[in-house]
């Protein structure tokens, strides 16, 4: 596949954009709950190139995509990587745009399918790339809903605004905590002392579209049993009693999950952080059952380092990567240590190796 947009296309794009993939540190699932969530951006990022091809149909070139995709917008692609792309044209074309037919080349190094917001980076930097190049006037926030409509409406998940707001709005330098009822944000220091290490667990999120559906419909259930807009707006432990035993477990990670969020903004220190995660990790794995055994492996072996403040699942889950928050200047050693009892079917993702 063609490496630059000047090698698939032969003549230079009139816009170019970017964005990165994210890490959430604390506050899984709690997005689509109304909830809080804390993630920051990651190095790896995609970048999409565009220019006018002077006709109506999007020629793309992406090496994910291992051949080119035709398309026009009256039906969408076939390949699921391609959809995201055609959910963003669509969107910015019902928003009242004219969308001209577009060559277009993707490339990116933020790794996909183990929980990194790949195809929020996808979206985020499409729709970047359409604002610069038809100068529309949609700000960063309008860009993370966009991106949030494509992925439901064209790829089939049915998902939060966390990772698209994470990838339009979060850095690598700090975290950001985001109160998705509201979209109320503000950046947060990680805490001092601590350095974000990622190791991806090698195992496949197959499950996860369909996992990932059928709890955020458990949680709607729940919220509806208990006569709530959503469960963020559970009071306090003792209303989730009259739950049936799945529902009420499912809402619990919910609520203690929001809490652990709030706890983790107010400053504290590296080692009280590092207990929310294994405490976060321990409600996915039991109440929300949303990991996998290999995850909970690489998981339990972090936690065990003698340099690591916590670590815990990140992202969709039902595979993928662990995030732990690691003592300052420890990453390599613990990444290290860490890989070399789990095996070769892991590797370290953040910091970039
Ligand atoms: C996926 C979703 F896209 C997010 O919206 C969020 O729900 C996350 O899983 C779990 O916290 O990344």
């Amino acid at each position: 596949m063609a490496a630059s947009f000047e090698e698939a296309f032969g003549a230079a794009p009139q816009a170019r954009a970017e964005a990165p993939g994210r890490v959430n540190l604390l506050g899984d699932h709690t997005d689509y709950n109304d909830g809080f969530v804390l993630p920051a951006a990651i190095p790896q990022r995609t970048r999409v190139a565009m220019r006018r091809n002077g006709g109506a149909d999007f020629a793309l070139h992406a090496a994910e995509l291992g051949h080119g995709a035709r398309f026009g917008l009256d039906a969408p692609p076939t390949e699921q990587f391609a959809r995201y792309v055609y959910g963003c044209l669509r969107l910015v074309q019902d928003e009242g745009a004219q969308v001209p037919g577009l060559d277009i080349h993707v490339a990116s190094d933020v790794p996909m399918g183990v929980g990194l917001s790949s195809s929020a980076a996808l979206e985020v930097a499409t729709l970047r790339c359409l604002r610069e190049l038809l100068g529309l006037g949609v700000d960063d926030v309008r860009i993370a809903q966009l991106g949030q409509r494509a992925e439901i409406e064209y790829a089939g998940v049915n998902v939060g605004i966390l990772d698209q707001m994470a990838s339009s709005l979060a850095s690598t330098e700090r975290a950001l905590f985001l109160d998705t009822r509201s979209l109320e944000r503000r950046p947060v220091p990680l805490p001092a002392g601590g350095q974000v290490l990622v190791l991806d667990s090698g195992a496949p999120r197959s499950l996860a579209a369909s996992g990932y559906n059928q709890r955020r419909a458990e949680c709607e259930q729940a919220a509806r049993a208990l006569g709530l807009a959503s469960l963020r707006d559970v009071p306090d432990l003792a209303a989730l009693e009259g739950l049936p035993e799945l529902l009420r477990r499912r809402a619990r990670h919910v609520f203690t999950e929001n809490r652990r969020v709030l706890q983790a903004v107010e400053g504290i220190a590296a080692a009280a952080f590092g207990a929310l995660m294994n405490e976060s990790h321990a409600s996915l794995r039991d109440d929300y059952e949303s990991s996998a055994p290999e995850v909970d492996r690489l998981q339990a072996l972090l936690q065990r380092h003698p340099r690591v403040h916590g670590a815990r699942i990140t992202g969709g889950g039902f595979g993928g990567a662990c995030v732990a928050l690691v003592r300052a200047d420890s990453a390599s050693q613990v990444a290290a240590d860490v890989l070399a009892a789990f095996g070769p079917q892991g590797r370290q993702l953040v910091p970039m190796p």
